[in-house]
């Protein structure tokens, strides 16, 4: 096991799109074992593979309060979407403390592959519909902020100037 370095913003590569998996090897297999350890000790819900620097579509996600519901989502397909809502939503790739409320769907089919290579469906709402949308944004190179007005779009990015400043003088 192995914790992954995440990338940040303005980290270019995190506006790179994921390919399709094809291969379901035992390398597969170390990879998401390493993407949920990452996650884990990140205290994040969900993590793509877009933010370790793996251009492959894949995300790993925990929504439980109890951090032991597991779930691997190898080429993820939306197949219908129900409602909206407007979770306040954070990326461990945006950084700066930035957090704001993005629309979403309120309730997505997900249609996806396991580590197997098995496929399978699954429907949620709430903050997992929204950890859905917000994972697979990311293997197509979307931020959430992108999702925000412009005006906030600008605080943001002024925030995160601010705190890499402060980084690098310590
Ligand atoms: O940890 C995370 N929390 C979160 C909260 C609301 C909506 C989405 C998320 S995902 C985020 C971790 C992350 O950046 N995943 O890409
Ligand atoms: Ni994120």
């Amino acid at each position: 096991m192995a914790l992954l370095p995440i990338l940040t913003l303005p980290d270019p590569r995190l506006r790179i799109k994921a390919k399709p998996v094809e291969q379901f090897d035992a390398d597969l297999r170390r990879l998401v074992d390493d993407m949920f350890e990452t996650m884990y000790k990140s205290n994040g819900v969900g993590l793509a593979a877009t933010q370790i620097n793996v251009q492959q579509r894949i995300f790993v996600m925990d929504v439980s309060d109890t951090r032991d519901q597991r779930i691997c989502v190898i080429n993820p397909e939306i197949i219908s979407r129900e409602g909206k809502q407007y979770e306040n939503e954070g990326c461990l790739s945006v950084g700066g403390g930035a957090y704001d409320r993005v629309e979403r769907a309120y309730k997505v089919r997900l249609r996806a592959q396991d580590i197997e290579g098995k496929p399978f469906e699954l429907d949620a709402t709430e903050l997992m519909a929204t950890c859905i949308q917000h994972e697979i944004d990311h293997l197509d190179g979307i931020l959430f902020i992108d999702r925000l007005s412009k005006l906030k779009q600008e605080r943001i990015r002024k925030k995160i100037e601010k705190s890499q400043k402060l980084e690098n003088r310590e």
